[in-house]
């Protein structure tokens, strides 16, 4: 319909922008890097969010065009960063996550496009995080993993977004190129509540040891507040995401937010 065939054209025009949620670490405090969330400013109906345009983008094939623009403007964005805030020996050069879609996965030019936008924005490949979803993998077969393998040989981090909602047999994970969990917006909601929910505090506890021991880091996403943010800390999550350190916003903002902490 309307939305779909305005869809290649707003592309054209340049209606679509980027907000940057920060991801800060969970043990000091310090803003690491942030994740990358289109949103098409329409002429007609404004502000849409994702969930609006991605699932009609990957129905017409244009999420390919589409996702190369994300990931160039935000790993762009990422080299200003670092220009103007370098991090420390501690920290590292500030990070950006991009969310990559299945189609994306099984586009042939996926690797040589992604090495060609680092290279020309001279970006270090670790500092690039692509974030696949849970579901997206699951039976994903060789040649589905054989560009998120080539793109972990060169350092990029890839991430298994929205974690504890699929149906992933955790012993699968050994397989999967994968360096960062991120657990879902529903774990975090189950420490709102005081005492935490037990069940919730149990599963996070588990899945942060087995993380661990399998090397992988762990992300938090929709830390709402404080208290959420201590509990996750002292069950060993290493990375928070959320409303209560900043809600997504223009790439400025994550100049003041990561200078304050410099
Ligand atoms: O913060 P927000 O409501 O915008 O994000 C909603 C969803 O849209 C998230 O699950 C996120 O993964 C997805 N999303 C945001 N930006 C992109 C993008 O550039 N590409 C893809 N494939 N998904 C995105
Ligand atoms: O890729 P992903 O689905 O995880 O994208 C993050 C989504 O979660 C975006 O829609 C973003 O706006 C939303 N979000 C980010 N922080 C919070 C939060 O603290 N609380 C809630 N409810 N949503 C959040
Ligand atoms: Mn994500
Ligand atoms: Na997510």
């Amino acid at each position: 319909h309307g939305l779909t065939t305005a869809l290649p054209a707003a592309l054209d025009r340049n209606e679509f922008f980027i907000e940057y949620q920060p991801l800060v670490h969970l043990g000091d405090g310090s803003v690491r890097g942030a994740e990358a969330l289109v949103r098409w400013l329409h002429p007609q109906h404004g502000v849409l969010g994702p969930d609006r345009f991605i699932p009609l983008a990957e129905h017409t094939g244009l999420i390919v065009p589409l996702g190369r623009w994300v990931l160039d403007q935000s790993v762009r964005q990422a080299k200003q960063w670092q220009e103007r805030h370098g991090g420390n020996d501690a920290t590292g050069p500030l990070r950006i996550n991009v969310n990559l879609s299945p189609c994306q996965l099984s586009h042939p030019g996926l690797v040589q496009d992604t090495v060609d936008i680092l290279e020309r924005a001279g970006v270090s490949p670790d500092a690039l995080c692509l974030e696949v979803t849970e579901s997206a993998l699951i039976g994903a077969d060789d040649d589905l993993l054989k560009p998120l393998r080539q793109l972990a040989e060169m350092g990029v981090d890839i991430a298994l977004d929205d974690f504890g909602t699929g149906y992933s047999n955790l012993a699968n994970l050994r397989r999967l190129p994968v360096s960062i969990l991120k657990l879902d917006r529903s774990f975090t909601q189950g420490m709102q509540q005081f005492p935490a929910d037990p069940v919730d505090l149990k599963i996070v506890e588990g899945i942060v040891s087995l993380a661990h021991s399998l090397n992988l880091a762990v992300t938090v996403e929709g830390v709402e507040t404080g208290a959420q943010a201590e509990q996750l800390r002292i069950l060993g999550c290493d990375t928070a995401q959320g409303w209560y350190y900043a809600r997504p916003g223009p790439p400025e903002r994550l100049h003041e937010l990561a200078l304050v902490d410099a």
